[in-house]
């Protein structure tokens, strides 16, 4: 895109914003406040590094579809991935990293032996880009996992092995939060549930409890860490009962001041996430989001700049809430260019946070309080079609990454170029 074509749009499209009392300017400085957090399982299909070939497996409810070539194998080649995804994006964007990514050096570390040194590299890698990692224990893809329990399950070796894995996975996204000097999420999201109709629900939320109350013994500082837990209503192969349910986490959240994650593929379709976040920050004073794009199920299929996702942002800006949300990614698809999936998904994340930034959400309020709901609606509508792409190409500009339709044969030089190199 040529330069002054996008500072040529750009200043129109301030003129029509201005011209409803929206400033631009402001909107693009509080955009540049959202740190999405790029999930790394995007990168490889949510295989890991616990052995050279490793794959997700079957049992957590959970699936990627797709054969495209080129996932990334190695840290070198997830790091290689993610500094170019990053090199796209305009703002800057943390990493989100599961338990199994860590650097165990070809040598066989079980869940519940890992260590901080196995993520110094990850921790080295973060400095050096100037940027946090957020953190996730890995309770599925596993022995101890594939009778569809962890830290529910009413074997206490299942269960206390489970319950070590997190309390280390604590240990070390702490760690990363002293040394990088911003906070990691340790989100705690398992499969647990039954695929046909269960009898003894209660025992199992009652052990998820006990196991909760365990993990978080120990107290670590804010700043280093904020504990989360990931709801959700059903897996693949256990959807009769999901022990983990919204319910089950936010009374805990709320009663033990953690934080909820909020996956937008975790309810039921017509439910909107977008809804539940002035509802939860009531009485949470954090929370995560996993933007995700669910197509009839929880598909992961890669984020785009829908309605869904329009709500979500429109919400929290609404709420005044920027600083209170931590938003992360969670799609993996394996069908298409993964380095692509990440910047049309963060991007489009990003254009959803501006679109809620450029909404002059005054005039609407005074609308809404007079009964105005014609004009309310018909100014959302128009909003649809004011210049929304000429302020994120300029966005992009000032960032110094591809404008537009430009990042597509960057990605498709680095797929010739690298991608299609791997084996
Ligand atoms: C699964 C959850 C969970 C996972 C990741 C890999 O339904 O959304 O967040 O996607 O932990
Ligand atoms: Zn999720």
């Amino acid at each position: 895109m040529r330069k002054d074509k996008v500072l040529q749009s750009y200043n129109d499209a301030k003129e029509q914003y201005a011209a409803l009392g929206v400033d631009t300017e402001a909107a693009l400085k509080k955009l540049n406040q959202v740190k999405i957090s790029l999930h790394c399982w995007q990168a490889d299909d949510v295989g890991g590094f616990e052995t050279p070939d490793a794959e997700l497996g079957s049992g957590g409810g959970i699936q990627a579809t797709g054969n495209y070539p080129g996932k990334a194998k190695t840290i070198d080649q997830l790091m290689q991935d993610i500094d170019k995804v990053m090199s796209l994006l305009p703002g800057s964007q943390r990493l989100n990293l599961h338990a199994i990514y860590g650097d165990f050096e070809g040598k066989k570390v079980d869940r519940n032996q890992i260590e901080v040194k196995h993520f110094q590299r990850w921790i080295d890698w973060a400095k050096k880009n100037k940027t946090g990692i957020d953190f996730n224990p890995t309770c599925f893809s596993h022995p101890y996992a594939a009778d569809g329990f962890t830290l529910s399950s009413k074997n206490e070796d299942y269960r206390k092995f489970w319950v070590e894995h997190v309390k280390r996975t604590r240990k070390i996204a702490a760690e990363m939060g002293k040394q990088l000097g911003t906070p990691s999420v340790n989100n705690i999201w398992i499969h647990d549930g039954s695929k046909d109709l269960p009898v003894d629900r209660n025992a199992h939320r009652a052990i998820l409890k006990k196991s909760l109350d365990e993990i978080f013994l120990v107290d670590y500082p804010k700043e280093y860490l904020k504990d989360s837990m990931e709801p959700k209503l059903f897996g693949i192969g256990l959807e009769a009962m999901t022990v983990g349910s919204a319910e089950f986490y936010l009374a805990y959240a709320t009663r033990n001041k953690k934080l909820m994650c909020l996956d937008n593929g975790h309810f039921h379709p017509t439910e909107q996430v977008g809804d539940k976040i002035s509802a939860v920050l009531q009485f949470l004073d954090e929370i995560l989001l996993h933007i995700t794009r669910p197509i009839r199920w929880d598909s992961d299929h890669v984020v785009i700049f829908n309605d869904d996702l329009q709500l979500i942002a429109q919400e929290i800006v609404r709420a005044n809430a920027l600083n209170r949300v931590n938003v992360g990614l969670d799609y993996f698809d394996a069908s298409l260019n993964r380095i692509g999936a990440y910047v049309i998904g963060t991007r489009a994340a990003q254009l959803a946070f501006l679109y809620a930034l450029l909404e002059p959400y005054e005039t609407l309020k005074k609308y809404e309080e007079a009964g105005q709901s014609f004009e309310r609606l018909a100014l959302m509508e128009v909003m649809k079609t004011k210049p929304l792409g000429a302020v994120y190409d300029y966005y992009c500009l000032t960032n110094d990454v591809p404008v537009a339709e430009d990042y597509i044969s960057v990605i498709q030089q680095y797929e010739k170029d690298v991608l299609s190199k791997r084996v």
